[in-house]
Formats: C-alpha cells, structure tokens, sequence
C-alpha cells in the first residue's frame, strides 16, 4: 500500500516537472501527432551571470510566447553538469527539440548522442560545442567571436601610441566566447610588437570576478595601459577595481569590453570605456524560427551569424536612447 501511494506521488511530482506547462493540456505519451499540438522547447540556459545573458534569457521567453512554443526553461548556473542533467530530463519529458548554450565548448558527445537515439533535435544558440560529430546538432545561431575579438584588436592597434601593456580578463574558461575573443584579438595585436598582454586571467564573465582579478593585476603589474574584457560586465567590475586605486577608468587606463548592454554603453559615453565591440543576445525570434522548421523536418542552414558593429565614445552617446538591452 505504502509502495503504491509513493509510486503514484512520484508520478504527481513528474507530472508537475514535465508535462504540466501552459496552454496545451495532455500531451500524450507514444502517439506523437495529436494534431496541431504547440511545440515543446526544452531550454538549457548558461546562467545569469551578465547583462547580456539577462537580455539573451528574456528575448528567448518573450520570443517563445510570441511564436507559440511550450518554453521550459533551465538555469544552469555556469555549470556544465547542470545542463547536462537540464537536457536529460527534456529527453525524459519527450519534449520536440532542445536548445541550449553550452557553457563550454567540450564534453558533449554522449548526451548529445542521447538526444540523437530519442529523435529530438538539438540547436546550439550563442555558444559553440567543440565535436568532430557535427550530426549532433541541426544548426548553430549565434555570433562569430573569433570576429568580435577582431575588431578589439584593430582598435587596439590603431590607438596604440609606443609600448602598451594590456591586461586581459578572460570569460569563463573553456567557453566558446573566452577562446574565439582572446583569439581574435592575439590575432590583430601580432602586428606591432610594441602591445604586449601582461596578464590574462578568467574573470567568469561576472562583474565581481572583473573587479577580483582587477585588483590583483593592480597590484601585480607595475604598468598597465589597457584593459581588454572579453565582456561589459568584467569591465565594469574593472572600472570598481580602477576607480579604488585612484585611477582614471578610460584615461589613465584605457578599456575595451564586448557586448554593448546598457550598463556598458553608459560607461562608455561617460568616458570610462574607450570602445565596446558589440554582441546581440537578442536571439529569440530566430531561434523560435529555426525550431519551428527543424520539427518539421525542414532543413536549415548549419550555421547562422549575428550581424553586429562595434561603437566609440561618440557612438555609444548615439545609439544609448535607443537601445532595448
Ligand atoms: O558576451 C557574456 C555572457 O556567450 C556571448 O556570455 C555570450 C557571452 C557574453 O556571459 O556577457
């Protein structure tokens, strides 16, 4: 008796982390098309770790309602055993396609094969897996990082005047974002000898690990001329770090982020970032998009690029009135 109550409880608990979400009651189990039925979309979400993923999660929720798709959403909170254990449970609930963005790039394979055997397919938005099984995935909609690192690059070498020590805060080890921007931006300062990056160390992609490693480079380096964040917030964790030892931000050191949220852009019309190369988290409604064609079985490209620019002082004065994030 006291095994039957339990069981049935469990299911109750099941019920409620699965199929119970809004509008399209009952979704059967095994009959597959019960006609006109809303897409399930199970979402693995990095965290909440920056501006940028805030605005990323709500155009995602937003756009989701818009199209009609059944969101269930996951916070990982930058930990790769999360999502993992996320995306398991949306092959469980038998939702109709996975999106996720991987907090790293490896270490994918096996549940991303699991996905595979159950028939769901997989979108990577944002992020990029590291995997020579590129069956594992129907397409990939985000930005070119190894590109926005690029662009910090020429900027840095076309304000450089004579020997310029830089200090890099990495984002989070391992994460597409972190390798493809300290990558492109190497990549650009190889040109003049002169730029030199000092220090390079992960500040998690959070404002207080910015401030953190800040600090300590502050401490650690005798001259430093330029910060490059790999993203707004670490910047303004720097700016803190900067500000507390008596220093200009913008003037007696220079800064350059990636992202371009409102947080950013603000600084940097005030003059206390020197130029931000832009990164659009406003990915929902193309996402939405490509999810409603994949169930369908249509195909899609492999490969969807972020258009974006970059903005200075001047710019960002510009663009700040107008901007949604
Ligand atoms: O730049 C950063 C966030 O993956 C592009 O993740 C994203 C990065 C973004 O935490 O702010």
């Amino acid at each position: 008796m006291l095994k039957k109550i339990t069981t049935a409880a469990s299911v109750i608990a099941l019920c409620a982390l699965a199929a119970c979400g809004s509008g399209s009651g009952g979704a059967g189990n095994g009959t597959g098309s019960s006609g006109g039925d809303a897409i399930t979309m199970g979402f693995a979400q990095v965290g909440a770790e920056s501006g940028w993923r805030t605005a990323n999660t709500k155009s995602i929720q937003e756009e989701a309602k818009a199209a009609g798709i059944d969101l269930k959403f996951s916070d990982a909170q930058q930990k790769q055993e999360n999502q993992i254990k996320a995306i398991r449970s949306y092959i469980q609930q038998k939702v109709k396609v996975i999106a996720f963005s991987p907090v790293v790039e490896t270490g994918w394979d096996t549940v991303l094969l699991e996905a595979k055997r159950a028939n769901i397919p997989v979108i990577l938005t944002d992020r990029a897996i590291d995997s020579d099984d590129t069956s594992l995935y129907k397409t990939f909609l985000g930005s070119d990082f190894v590109e926005e690192g690029r662009k910090a690059g020429d900027w840095m070498v076309a304000n450089a005047t004579g020997p310029t020590n830089v200090v890099e805060l990495q984002g989070t080890t391992g994460a597409a974002p972190a390798i493809d921007r300290k990558k492109g931006f190497e990549e650009k300062i190889a040109s003049k000898p002169d730029i030199k990056i000092v220090a390079s160390q992960t500040g998690d992609f959070t404002r207080s690990g910015g401030k953190q490693v800040m600090e300590a480079f502050l401490k650690s380096q005798p001259k430093i001329d330029v910060v490059y964040a790999h993203n707004d917030d670490m910047g303004l964790g720097a700016i803190e770090a900067i500000k507390a030892a008596g220093k200009v931000p913008g003037k007696d050191i220079k800064i350059i982020t990636v992202d371009a949220v409102k947080d950013g852009m603000t600084a940097l019309a005030n003059g206390e970032i020197n130029y931000i190369v832009e990164c659009n988290p406003l990915l929902g409604k193309q996402l939405m998009e490509l999810a409603k064609k994949v169930v369908k079985g249509e195909n899609v490209p492999a490969r969807v690029v972020t258009e974006e620019g970059a903005f200075n002082q001047e710019q960002a004065k510009a663009a700040l009135p107008n901007r949604q994030y």
